[in-house]
Parts: C-alpha cells; sequence; structure tokens
C-alpha cells in the first residue's frame, strides 16, 4: 500500500513487510526541502516512530536526486526572526529521535540540507553517481542541520573543514573512503541494496537494535565511562525480553530465530 501525505512531497510505501519506504518527491525543484516538504517528513518520521508494524525504515530520494539542500527560494527574503520563528528544529528532531533503524538510500545530490538530512540516518547507501556537500558557504551561508557537528563527527575535522569551507562536493567513492558513506553500490542498485538491508534488519530483535541505535549515538554526546555504563545497562536490560531468550535458544537449538519485539 502507499500513502500520500499532505502536498505529496513525501510518499510512505508500507508495500514490504515491516519495512517503510520514505520518498521525497519534489523533483521538479531537486527536491529542494521548502518547510511543507519537511514538516511533511516530520509527520512521515513520527508516524513511522509509532507504528508497530515497523521495524526498519529506508529514506530516499529517488533514483535522480536525494535533496539539493533547504529550498534557497524560500530563504531568500527571510529575516533572522523569521528564520528562528520557523524552528526547523522541530522537523528534524522528528527524524533525529526515530529510535528505528533508518537507511539512507542516495542517488544523485544530496547538498547542503540534502546532505544534513542523509546524515540523520544509521546507514547510508550511495549510487556511485551521488554527490555530497555542504555548499552553503556558496550563497553566504553556513550548515544549519548538523552539517558542522554530525558531518565533523563523521569524517574527521579536515575532510569535515574542506567541504564546510570550501563547499567541496565529493562523490560517492570518496565518500566512502571518508566515512561518509556505509556502502557504494551501481546507480539502479542503491535503492534495492537499502530496501533488502531493511528488510534483514527488519527480522532482527527490534527492542535490541533500538537499544544499539540510543546507546552508539549517546557516545556522540557522554564521556566514555558514562557511555560504556549506559551500554551496559542496555545491555543487561535484554537480558528481560523474550526475544534474547529466542535468539539465544534458537542458537543452542541449531535453527532460526522468531523475534516478537517482546
Ligand atoms: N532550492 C531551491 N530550488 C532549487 C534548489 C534549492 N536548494 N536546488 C535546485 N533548485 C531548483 C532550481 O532553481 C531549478 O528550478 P527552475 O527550474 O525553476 O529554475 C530546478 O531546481 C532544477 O535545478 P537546476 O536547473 O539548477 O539543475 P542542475 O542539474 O543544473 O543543478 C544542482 C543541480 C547542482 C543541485 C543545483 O540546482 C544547485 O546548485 N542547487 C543548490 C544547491 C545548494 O546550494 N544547496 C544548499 C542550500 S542551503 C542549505 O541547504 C542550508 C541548510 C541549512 C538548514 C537545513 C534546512 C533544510
Amino acid at each position: 500500500m502507499s500513502v500520500l501525505t499532505g502536498n505529496n512531497f513525501v510518499e510512505i510505501d508500507f508495500s514490504i513487510q515491516k519495512v517503510a519506504i520514505v520518498k521525497i518527491n519534489r523533483p521538479e525543484a531537486k527536491n529542494a526541502l521548502n518547510t511543507e516538504l519537511r514538516k511533511q517528513l516530520a509527520q512521515a518520521f513520527t508516524e513511522l516512530t509509532f507504528n508497530d508494524e515497523i521495524n526498519a525504515i529506508v529514506l530516499t530520494g529517488g533514483e535522480e536526486v536525494f535533496a539539493a539542500g533547504a529550498d534557497l527560494k524560500e530563504m531568500a527574503t527571510a529575516t533572522s526572526t523569521e528564520m528562528l520563528l520557523r524552528h526547523t528544529e522541530r522537523y528534524w528532531n522528528a527524524i533525529a529521535q526515530c529510535p528505528k533503524p533508518v537507511i539512507a538510500a542516495v542517488n544523485g545530490y544530496a547538498l547542503g540540507g540534502g546532505c544534513e538530512l542523509a546524515m540523520h540516518a544509521d546507514i547510508i547507501i550511495a549510487g556511485k553517481g551521488a554527490t555530497f556537500g555542504q555548499p552553503e558557504i556558496k550563497v553566504g551561508l553556513m550548515p544549519g542541520a548538523g552539517g558542522t557537528q554530525r558531518l565533523f563527527r563523521a569524517v574527521g575535522k579536515f575532510h569535515a573543514m574542506r567541504m564546510i569551507m570550501t563547499g567541496a562536493m565529493v562523490k560517492a567513492e570518496e565518500a566512502y573512503i571518508i566515512g561518509l558513506v556505509s556502502q557504494v553500490t551501481e546507480d539502479d542498485q542503491t535503492i534495492p541494496t537499502a530496501i533488502q538491508m531493511a528488510q534483514s534488519l527488519a527480522k532482527m530483535p527490534p527492542i535490541a537494535l533500538q537499544q544499539i541505535k540510543e546507546v552508539a549515538l549517546m557516545s556522540e554526546d557522554v564521556p566514555l565511562n558514562a557511555g560504556l555504563t549506559l551500554e551496559r545497562k542496555a545491555f543487561q536490560l535484554l537480558f528481560s525480553t523474550e526475544d534474547k531468550n529466542e535468539g539465544v535458544q534458537a542458537f543452542i537449538e541449531k535453527r532460526k530465530p522468531s523475534y516478537q519485539g517482546k
């Protein structure tokens, strides 16, 4: 089943069991992220966060372009106060706080806010022709949705500074080498590869997956000892899950486990 939300800038495909495919659909503007589109993305991720039928999410812009950044036309005359009052962090938070695994399938441009959007995912699959960049500096701006933070953490100071300060774009294979991308595929295999990975994640024990995501992302915020303590507590918590019993028992009985998310 395919569901279109709002003005059809964001499409959610529910046709694959336990997997949702969120597709950005504004090709006439290279999937530029205007406020309405971001609102719909936030609504989609909020809906999927609470949808018990969904265990993994693929986020894509389709075959041609992931997203060419924030909508520059919408920002052309905006004042600082207007930008502040848009509170776009609320839209981004809905994606960042989604507890389920999110795989970005990137074809074509992922620029500015588009690159930042991809970095909200847990895993990034890129087609060979994909291009990543934070070109905001070229229009007198700077990244505003994680480019100075998530990119810095993903690729380290010197690659990040080169991209942010010069606006240099990197193709998929370079992005893979510097650690911005998890896997590079042929362009026509990007979405199928992401879906296949999401299907395999959807079969994993969901509570354990969500604990992994929460604790691993926390490593960006907390000192090592606090992170290790969090990890230990989450690890111990999993001993109360039925899925842990099923997983260990299935291993002992040499059969495939069947996880229930309990
Ligand atoms: N905003 C608005 N419209 C856009 C954008 C954009 N970011 N990108 C492309 N478009 C529009 C074009 O204006 C054009 O519209 P029209 O047909 O009406 O003239 C249409 O999409 C097709 O684009 P092009 O003709 O330019 O297509 P090309 O294939 O020649 O070039 C590029 C594609 C390279 C992607 C080029 O369009 C481009 O450079 N776009 C701008 C990229 C950019 O600078 N992105 C950063 C924007 S700033 C930003 O993201 C700040 C993030 C801060 C917070 C995050 C909020 C989301």
